[in-house]
Parts: C-alpha cells; sequence; structure tokens
C-alpha cells in the first residue's frame, strides 16, 4: 500500500490452498473438489449505502480475494483452483473505477482459471466434474468479450435433460431476469443481466436459462456453437434444506427441494423425481466438499450454499471438509507468522501512541479514535479485527466495553486506570492487544499491585509456553498468580490448610479473572479450531474454564493471545460471598468492598509456540516502569529489554515501522 505498509505476496494463500489440499489428502479424500462461497455484498439495512466490505475468513484464507461475490474452486488432486468473479456491466466502471480483466484478477490472486459468476452454469460446470475430473476446464483465464462462455461442455458428456413431464404445456416466453437474482452461481448479482424463460410445467411456473453463445475456452475452438441447453434454476421461493442421512462412508448429506408455496409443489418433487433418474450416487465419481459446521465461539452454523443444484446431492459432501479446514488455520505457515507479526507490531506502536495521547480530562473515544487513526494512517490499516475496547476506571471491569450501548463514552478522570484493548487487522489477519496504564502517568500503590499480579501471570504463562504443554494448564497457572496478589492484598484467605492450587482447583480464579486466557488468533481475532468435535480436548463446563475458546494442546506455529486479567466485578464478588458458596471462607469480604469501583487489569500480547517455546510478537510496555517511562514521554521501543522473560524477540530490532517515525 503505502509507507510503512507490508506487502503480502499471493503466496501466502496458494501455500494455505496448498496446505487445505494437503489435509485434505493425508484424511484419503481422493477425486474431489471443494466449493467455497465468498462474502456476499451488503447494504445497510434498506438503503443503498455499503459498509466496507471484509471478506469471508475461510474464503480469504484460500484466495485473499478482496471483492465480495465471488466463489471459488478447488481441485484435491491437482491441486489447482478457479475463482468465480462477478462480471460488472462497462458502465459500473464509472462508480467502482476501472474493471480489471479475467488475466489481472488471475495474476493478482495467484488462481489457475478466473471465470465470471454469469458464465458459469454450476450444475452443468460440476456435473463435467463429476463426470469426468481428467477433461476439467481447469487453464489459465483470459480476457474474453462480454459474450464468451468460457466452460465448453466436453464433447463426450450428454447434455443435461431438462426435467419436463408429459403433462408440460411449455409455452416459452422470454422476460428479463429480476434485476435483483441469483446469479447461476447462486451468488447475489444485480449487476448481470440474464435472459430467462418461464415454461409452466405441470401447473407451476419454471424458469430455464438459455446458455449464451459458447466458444472454446482451453485452447482450442469449438467447430460449431453448441445448442442451447436449458437447465433448472431454483425459484427463490423455494428453500433447498440440507438433511443429514447417513450413507456408507458416514459422510453424505442430502439436500431436498421444498416448495413453499405448496406441499403438493409438482416442481419440487418433478425435480427429485428427475435426480434419482439421472444421479444414482457412485463411489467412483469426484465429491463436492462443501462447508458445513459450527463455530466454536460464536456457535453460529457456517452453513453450505442454499441454491446449490439438488441434481449434485448424490456427489455432496458436508461433513469431511469443515474439522480438516478448521483445524488447518489452527498452524499458522510462515507468511501468515510473518504477516500475523507485523500486525501485531503496528498494533503495538498504535497502542503506545495512544496511550501517550490519553490523559484525564479526554474522552475514552478519543482514545478509540487515535488507535485508528495511527493504524491506518501510518500503517493502512483499514479495519480493526474488533470493536475497540478503551474503558476508564470502573469500566474496565465490563469485559467488552465499548459496544454499541457502551460506546467508549466515558470521561477518563484523574488517578484512575485505562484498558485498552484494541486490534488492528491488515490484508484480512488481526492482532488483539490490551495495555492498562494509569491515566496520569503514575501508578498508585493499589493499581500498582495488581498489576504486578496480572504480569506474573503473563510472565508465568510465556515461560511454560512450548509445543505439548495443555492450554488449560497455562490459564490454571496464571490463576494461581492472579490468587497470590489477592492472598498479598488479603481479599484472599489462605486457611484451612488449603493451597494457592487447591484454591485454583475450587475455580476460585474464576471470581477475579471470569474469562479464559487466550484465544487462537488469525484471520479471525478469535480464530478457529479452537473446539473439534472429536479431536480437540472438550470444553470444561467449570467457571472461568469455560470460558476457554480451546483446551487445546499447544503446537509449534499455532498463534495464541495470552491475556490474564483481574477484575473486580460487584455481582461476581458478592456471588462467591454468598452464605450459601463454598468460596466464602477464603474471602475477606471487608478488604473485596473496598476495590468495588476499582476496575480491573488485563495484558494481552499475541504470542507464537515455537519449537522449543514462544515468541511474543507483542512490542508494548510492560513493566511498570516501561509503562511510566513511555506516559512520560520516554523513547519507545527501548533500546535495552528490560523484561526478557516475555520474549518479545523483536522488540529492540530497528524495524522498518519504528524507524522513521516517532511514535
Ligand atoms: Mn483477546
Amino acid at each position: 500500500m503505502g509507507m510503512n505498509t507490508y506487502q503480502v505476496p499471493p503466496e501466502l494463500y496458494a501455500v494455505n490452498r496448498a496446505k487445505l489440499v494437503d489435509r485434505l489428502k493425508k484424511s484419503q479424500v481422493k477425486s474431489a473438489v471443494v466449493y467455497l462461497e465468498g462474502g456476499q455484498s451488503a447494504t445497510r439495512y434498506d438503503s443503498d449505502h455499503e459498509p466496507v466490505f471484509r471478506q469471508e475468513s475461510y474464503f480469504h484464507y484460500c484466495f485473499g480475494v478482496r471483492d465480495p461475490d465471488c466463489a471459488g474452486l478447488i481441485h484435491v488432486d491437482t491441486g489447482k483452483s478457479v475463482l468465480f468473479v462477478p462480471k460488472l456491466p462497462k458502465e459500473y466502471a464509472t462508480i467502482m473505477g476501472r474493471i480489471p480483466p479475467l488475466q489481472e484478477i488471475q495474476s493478482r490472486y495467484g488462481v489457475d482459471l478466473v471465470l465470471y459468476n454469469c458464465d458459469v452454469d454450476r450444475e452443468e460446470y460440476f456435473a463435467n466434474f463429476v463426470e469426468s475430473v481428467e477433461s476439467l476446464p481447469i487453464a489459465i483465464g483470459t480476457e474474453g468479450d462480454a459474450e464468451r462462455t468460457p466452460i465448453p461442455p466436453p464433447s463426450s458428456s450428454p447434455p443435461p435433460t431438462p426435467p419436463t413431464t408429459p403433462t408440460s404445456t411449455a409455452t416459452p416466453t422470454e422476460t428479463p431476469s429480476p434485476t435483483k437474482t441469483k446469479d447461476r452461481l447462486g451468488s447475489p448479482n444485480t449487476k448481470t443481466k440474464t435472459r430467462t424463460k418461464t415454461t409452466t410445467v405441470g401447473g407451476t411456473k419454471k424458469r430455464t436459462q438459455t446458455k449464451p453463445k459458447t466458444r472454446a475456452k482451453t485452447g482450442q475452438k469449438l467447430k460449431s456453437k453448441p445448442k442451447p441447453k436449458p437447465t433448472i434454476v431454483v425459484e427463490p421461493n423455494e428453500e433447498i434444506e440440507i438433511v443429514s442421512v447417513t450413507s456408507g462412508d458416514g459422510y453424505s448429506e442430502e439436500l431436498k427441494v421444498n416448495g413453499t408455496n405448496d406441499t403438493n409443489d409438482n416442481s419440487s418433487k418433478d425435480t427429485n423425481e428427475s435426480n434419482e433418474e439421472t444421479n444414482s450416487h457412485d463411489a467412483n465419481k469426484p465429491t463436492i466438499l462443501l462447508m458445513k459446521g459450527k463455530n466454536s465461539d460464536s456457535n453460529k452454523i457456517y452453513n453450505p450454499p442454499t441454491t446449490f443444484p439438488s441434481s449434485l446431492v448424490p456427489h455432496v459432501d458436508t461433513t469431511t471438509l469443515f474439522p480438516i479446514f478448521a483445524e488447518c488455520r489452527v498452524v499458522k505457515s510462515h507468511h501468515e507468522l510473518s504477516l500475523l507479526r507485523h500486525v501485531t507490531e503496528l498494533t503495538s506502536l498504535a497502542h503506545v501512541h495512544t496511550m501517550r495521547q490519553t490523559n484525564p480530562n479526554t474522552y475514552e473515544y478519543q482514545a478509540e479514535a487515535t488507535f485508528r487513526y495511527v493504524a491506518y494512517y501510518h500503517f493502512g490499516a483499514r479495519l480493526a479485527g474488533y470493536t475497540s475496547i478503551c474503558a476508564c476506571g470502573p469500566s474496565a471491569a465490563v469485559l467488552h466495553y465499548g459496544h454499541a450501548g457502551a460506546p467508549n463514552d466515558g470521561l477518563i478522570r484523574e488517578g484512575s486506570l485505562c484498558l485498552h484493548d484494541m486490534g488492528a487487522e491488515y490484508f484480512g489477519y488481526g492482532s488483539d492487544v490490551t495495555c492498562t496504564f494509569p491515566a496520569g502517568g503514575v501508578f498508585d500503590a493499589r493499581q500498582r499491585e495488581v498489576y504486578e499480579g496480572v504480569l506474573n501471570a503473563q510472565r508465568v504463562v510465556i515461560g511454560m509456553m512450548k509445543p505439548g504443554v495443555a492450554w488449560t494448564d497455562c490459564h490454571k497457572a496464571a490463576e494461581g498468580e492472579v490468587l497470590k496478589k489477592l492472598i498479598e492484598l488479603g481479599l484472599v484467605v489462605l486457611t484451612n490448610g488449603k493451597s494457592v492450587e487447591d484454591l485454583v482447583e475450587m475455580r476460585l480464579g474464576a471470581v477475579f479473572m471470569p474469562h479464559g486466557l487466550g484465544h487462537l488468533i488469525g484471520v479471525d481475532t478469535h480464530d478457529v479450531g479452537g473446539y473439534l468435535e472429536g479431536r480437540t480436548p472438550e470444553r470444561s463446563e467449570l467457571p472461568g474454564l469455560k470460558s476457554l475458546r480451546t483446551a487445546r494442546i499447544l503446537e509449534k506455529d499455532m498463534t495464541i493471545t495470552v491475556e490474564p486479567g483481574c477484575y473486580f466485578i460487584k455481582h461476581l464478588m458478592d456471588e462467591a460471598l454468598r452464605y450459601d458458596s463454598p468460596l466464602k471462607e477464603y474471602l475477606n469480604e471487608e478488604i473485596m468492598k473496598q476495590y468495588h469501583g476499582f476496575g480491573g487489569v488485563r495484558l494481552e500480547d499475541v504470542v507464537a509456540v515455537t519449537e522449543d517455546g514462544c515468541d511474543n510478537y507483542t512490542i508494548c510496555p510492560r513493566t511498570i516502569e516501561e509503562v511510566e517511562h513511555v506516559k512520560a514521554g520516554g523513547k519507545w521501543p527501548p533500546v535495552k529489554d528490560a523484561a526478557q522473560e516475555l520474549k518479545r524477540s523483536r522488540l529492540c530490532e530497528a524495524s522498518p515501522l519504528t524507524g522513521s517515525e516517532e511514535f
């Protein structure tokens, strides 16, 4: 992009695709294609305001495509990839700028072929895949004229049979398609006109599409133009429902077309009958792998395309891809590590600048604005990985402060602590860093103690992280350090012969640190793969531990945040002090009361697991001396690392990020 920005090589995505293909092959997946749809363009409610588009994360991981309404395909056997993009009419150049030719898109993203969505009849395209992998129309894409259809039907494959019935009273009438419809790849496409015919079949209307003039794509020209072939288009009021069925390999699923107008809808019945006739499952034919699965952070389901042609049901598999793909994203490639380091370093420097600018009698949102400004103005990071948390005083005990209802609008007061949890996103990869510091620049005695307890947790965890270590054990170690400090301060009492470890097992630490120690990070801030059924340790049901976004065993090249905290959250403290609470006798109610309104402390670093330890990508001031030094206007990054146990390996290195600018 511009100054201080980082060139992301297209190989990053090629390597990601190759890794996915490799993992699929290792899972004995053969003769299959991965089909993914990218994020769709959206507007603000019913208006025409288009928020800045951010690509869907799995699609981004494979293709790195900036624009919405694309789809992609990866052939498992060959590793070749195809990108399907919307075809924008020439007039769009006026509002969207120059429309790049296919060749340019192909070279930008390093895929093997680029095709226009609207030129590809997906049903036919995939049917051809299924018929003959060898004759797949995968080749280097070239720019063509508007009339060109890039996919010639292989001469060996028979044209699909139009699903007509003897009662058909086919009376084709040409009508332009609705302006806003789904194109033939199932992506919303408001920018391409297609011609459709409406045919009355068995009393209900069916739309069939007529293929435009066809020319050979892969080198040789077709000798004669193929006849137009009608294919099924799912009506907008039809729903395709995916119903799990157990088949021989336990993976196949079934797509059903359900007419929503009428339970006796003939069109859907016809479609299903047609499928039975023409598409019985054949284990020797390639499989189309679609994503379907639950995100363990949001509990939301990633659903496969709802408009997928029902005739291809026997070849669709929606159970294999998701867990393998999610697993793929857990351990990072060297390209990804490099990018994550970059975005974390720029995030750190934006934090440092913000920390300096955040003083008593300013507003919390000014800190958010400063961070966003530095990350974007100096480093080209247009988006943030998540909503900024810029809390001051008691608000720091609200874990996700900064949301629309509490929009960082508090006045920063002298003597209070500020908790800044903010992360930039760069080329789809995010960072997530938290700093806590005194607004006035100097910690008071109580703040110093609590801060030191959290920093000790940070030190201990970073000291123990290496491949083979359980993340749950890291979480417990962090709790132990925080509890030790709370014992020193008198809030927690060791009695009945209990040890700190005993209190940890009783889950006392969750009263003061109710969130998990940290989470995987990558394309998503809470990156996928934390819990994968049957593949990773299960989520605990115990307080604190149940909030862990993963309970995995650390592996080399995982990137994970380390974010211990200590908060004084009134309702959690009150609950622990209830007469029937087993934790009550280990707490000093009088001293706890003195911490009402204190807020909290959180320190969060982005850390990569290495072969024999870890590498902390975050280069923020962490020790009390460092924080006070920065607040007093001292130089940062420092010349000498005063806290090597934090493993900030590049803290003192001259970096292009810090070389020319003073933050
Ligand atoms: Mn985090």
